[in-house]
C-alpha cells in the first residue's frame, strides 16, 4: 500500500522515491505500465499497480515489459516501463529500435542503478543508454523531483517524439522524502493509426528515421540549454564549482555549503553552453557524477578543464565523506579523518529462510558435490553458494545457468565427462530467460540435469507472482503455466522430467542419481512454496530430544537456520577412535514443522512439540 494512494492533490505526504515515481506517474495520465521485479525498481509498479485507470503489469521480462509499453505508445497513450539497471540489457533489443522509430503517446523508461551494488550482480552506469539510444535523460536526487520529474518526461517524450529515461538510483527509490501530490491527468484514449513506414521498422524505413533522430538529437540539444530541470545552486565560495545530478547533490551541499553547484536534472545531452558559462564564474570546475565519467569525459572533449574521476571513485556512492576527502585538498585543506570503521558484529552471512525448499536441494546437492558441476542462476537460490552447502559453481546473469551449463557440456569430449553438468534455476527465472536455454540444451542433446525450483514466487525480489502461480499482480486468480508440459514441450522427453517433494529427501537424492547417471537432458523440478508466500502450510514445531540425539550432525548440515550447534563433544569409539559429536538444538520459535531434518535424523531425536502430534511428521 502506498501513502500517495488516496491523498488529494496538494497533500504532502512522506514518499519513497518508487511510490513518488508511482504517483507522479498516475498523475501523468499513465494508462499502461509495466515491470520485471529487480531492486531498486520493484516496488515502482507495485504501487502504480494499486491506481485506478490504468493496467499495470510484471510481465516475464524486461524486453516484453518494454514491448508492452511499446505497443501502448504507439496507440497514442502514455506508458512507463520500470526496471533495474541489469533490466536495460535485456530490454534493449526493444528500445533500441523504438527510439529509432520515435514514440507516439509518451514513453518513460525508468531505470534504478543500484549505485553502491547493495543488490545486484554488478554495477551499470544506465546514462550510457541515453547516449547510446539517443534519448534524454532525467535524473531525479529525491521524491519530490521524482514525482515531478516523471510527468516533465512525459511532456518531452511527447514533445520530442522520443522515449525519455528517468534514471534513478538506489538513495532515491528507497529514501523517504516529503513530497507534494497533484492531481491527475486525463489519460489518451487509444488509437493505433497505422502508419507502416513509421512503425514497421525494416531497413528501408529504418534508413529515413535516422536523419530525424539526428534532428531530434539537436533539438533536444537545444532544450537542454534552456530547461528548467537543470538548475545553478548558487555559493559564496567560488573557488570551486560543481557540476553534478541526482542525489550527489544533496552530499555536495552538505559537504561544501557555500560552493556553486550546477545540477543537471536533464542529463542528457548536455547543456555544454550553459556549463561553460558556469565554469567562467569559478576557479575550477569539478565534476561529481556516480558512477562513470560520462560529463566529465564530454566536457574534456568540448574544451572544458575539468577534474573528476583523478581525484573522486569510479564506483560506489558520492556520499558526503568521499566527496570530502577528494576535494578538500584541492582548496589546500587537509582530508577529514577517515569515517570510524563500523563496530566488529559478529558475522552474519545471508542465508535461506527455516524451511525454505532451496534448503533441500543444497543438502542433496552438497552430498554430491564431488561427482557434479553445478551452473547456477540469480534468486534467493544464489545463497547455495555459501556455507554450508558450497554448492554453485557459477553465477552471471539471469537465465544464464542453462547456456553456461550447455557449454560446461560441449566444451569437454567424451572421455573427460567424469562429472555431471547440473544446473538450478528458480521459477521466475525460468520463465524470465530460462526456458530458450533448456531449448537449446534439448536441441544440441546436451547432457545437462536442470533443478528447477518452483517455490510459487519471484522469491528474491519480495514475492511477486508470475505466470506459474496461478495468480495476477494484484493476487487475484490467473492462468498458470504447467512447467511439467512446458520443459516436456521444449522437448525434454517425458520420461527424464520429475516433479518432487524436496522436503522428501530420500526421494529427492535418489531422483537425481538416477538423472545424472543417464545422458541426454532431463529436469526435476521441485515443488514445495516459499516459506514467506500464503500457500506454505506451518506446521508444529519440532525439538530436539537431548536423550536420543545422538551427536551426528546430519540435520545441522541442511543449513536450516532453525537448527544450530547445542554442544560439541570428542568421544570414543569401541575402536579407540576419536570423533567429534555435535548436537543440535531446534529454535522452536521460527521452525515451521517443515520436517526436513526428520528425514536425515537416524536416531528418531528429533520431535514433534507434543508428542501426540508425531504422526504428523513427515
Ligand atoms: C535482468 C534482471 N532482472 C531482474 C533481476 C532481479 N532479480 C534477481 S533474482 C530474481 C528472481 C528470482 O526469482 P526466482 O527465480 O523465482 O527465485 P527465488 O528467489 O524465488 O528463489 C530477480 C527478479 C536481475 N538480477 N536481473
Amino acid at each position: 500500500m502506498t501513502a500517495a494512494l488516496n491523498a488529494p492533490a496538494g497533500t504532502s505526504l512522506l514518499l519513497s522515491g518508487n511510490e513518488a515515481i508511482a504517483r507522479g506517474a498516475w498523475e501523468a495520465g499513465v494508462k499502461v505500465a509495466t515491470s520485471y521485479p529487480g531492486t531498486p525498481a520493484t516496488e515502482i509498479l507495485e504501487a502504480i499497480g494499486l491506481y485506478p485507470g490504468l493496467h499495470a503489469q510484471f510481465s516475464v521480462n524486461e524486453k516484453v515489459a518494454m514491448e508492452v509499453a511499446i505497443g501502448a505508445a504507439m496507440s497514442g497513450v502514455r506508458a512507463l516501463c520500470s526496471m533495474k539497471h541489469v533490466g536495460m540489457n535485456v530490454a534493449a533489443d526493444a528500445f533500441m529500435t523504438y527510439t529509432l522509430t520515435g514514440t507516439k503517446g509518451g514513453l518513460v523508461i525508468v531505470v534504478a542503478d543500484d549505485v553502491g551494488l547493495s543488490s545486484s550482480q554488478n554495477e551499470q552506469d544506465s546514462r550510457y543508454w541515453g547516449r547510446f539510444g539517443h534519448m534524454p535523460v532525467l535524473e531525479p536526487a529525491d521524491s519530490q523531483e521524482a514525482l515531478a520529474m516523471v510527468k516533465e518526461a512525459f511532456e518531452i517524450s511527447e514533445r520530442f517524439l522520443t522515449p525519455v529515461i528517468l534514471r534513478a538510483t538506489t538513495r532515491v527509490c528507497h529514501v523517504k522524502a516529503m513530497a507534494t501530490v497533484g492531481e491527475r491527468q486525463a489519460p489518451a484514449k487509444a488509437e493505433f493509426v497505422p502508419e507502416p513506414q513509421r512503425w514497421v521498422m525494416v531497413p528501408g524505413n529504418a534508413k529515413n528515421r535516422l536523419p530525424l533522430m539526428a534532428a531530434r538529437d539537436k533539438d533536444l540539444r537545444a532544450f537542454a540549454e534552456e530547461t528548467a530541470l537543470t538548475v545553478v545552486d548558487e555559493g559564496n565560495d567560488r573557488r570551486i564549482g560543481f557540476v553534478t545530478s541526482g542525489p550527489v547533490a544533496m552530499s555536495l551541499r552538505e559537504t561544501f555549503p557555500e560552493a556553486p553547484i550546477l545540477k543537471l536534472g536533464f542529463s542528457h545531452p548536455l547543456p555544454v553552453e550553459r556549463i561553460k558559462a558556469f565554469a567562467a564564474t569559478v576557479g575550477a570546475l569539478v565534476v561529481a557524477e556516480e558512477t562513470e565519467p560520462l560529463i566529465e569525459n564530454e566536457l574534456k572533449a568540448a574544451g572544458v578543464p575539468v577534474r573528476g574521476k583523478d581525484i573522486l571513485p569510479l564506483f560506489g556512492e558520492l556520499l558526503p565523506h568521499v566527496l570530502a576527502a577528494a576535494v578538500r585538498p584541492l582548496l589546500g585543506l587537509p582530508a577529514p579523518a577517515a569515517p570510524a570503521a563500523p563496530a566488529k558484529l559478529f558475522p552474519r552471512p545471508p542465508t535461506l529462510c527455516p524451511a525454505c525448499p532451496h534448503l533441500a536441494v543444497y543438502h542433496t546437492l552438497a552430498r554430491l558435490r564431488k561427482k557434479v558441476l553445478i551452473a547456477g542462476d540469480i534468486g534467493c537460490y544464489t545463497l547455495g553458494a555459501g556455507h554450508p552447502w558450497g554448492a554453485l559453481d557459477t553465477c552471471v546473469s539471469m537465465g544464464a545457468s542453462m547456456g553456461v551449463a550447455l557449454g560446461m557440456d560441449k566444451a569437454r569430449d567424451a572421455e573427460d565427462r567424469d562429472k555431471a553438468v547440473l544446473a538450478v534455476i528458480g521459477d521466475s527465472t525460468f520463465l524470465h530467460m530460462g526456458m530458450q536455454g533448456l531449448m537449446d540444451i534439448t536441441y544440441t542433446g546436451g547432457n545437462v540435469t536442470v533443478l528447477l525450483m518452483d517455490n510459487s514466487t519471484t522469491g528474491m525480489t519480495g514475492g511477486q507472482n508470475h505466470p506459474a502461480n496461478g495468480r495476477d499482480l494484484l493476487g487475484n486468480p490467473a492462468p498458470k503455466v504447467d512447467f511439467a508440459k512446458l520443459v516436456t514441450a521444449l522437448g525434454v522427453p517425458p520420461e527424464r522430467v520429475h516433479t518432487v517433494d524436496p522436503y522428501q529427501l530420500p526421494v529427492l537424492d535418489r531422483t537425481l542419481r538416477q538423472e545424472i547417471a543417464t545422458p541426454g537432458p532431463s529436469v526435476i523440478i521441485t515443488n514445495r512454496p516459499c516459506t514467506l508466500i500464503d500457500a506454505f502450510e506451518r506446521h508444529k514445531p519440532f525439538h530436539t530430544d537431548e536423550d536420543a540425539c545422538t551427536g551426528c550432525g546430519k540435520c545441522i548440515d541442511i543449513g536450516c537456520p532453525a537448527i544450530s550447534v547445542s554442544r560439541r563433544e570428542t568421544a570414543v569409539r569401541k575402536n579407540g577412535k576419536e570423533v567429534e559429536l555435535t548436537f543440535a538444538r531446534i529454535d522452536t520459535a521460527i521452525c515451521t514443522g517443515c520436517g526436513m531434518c526428520v528425514n536425515v535424523c537416524a536416531s528418531e531425536a528429533i520431535v514433534r512439540d507434543e508428542p501426540a502430534a508425531k504422526e504428523e511428521a513427515r
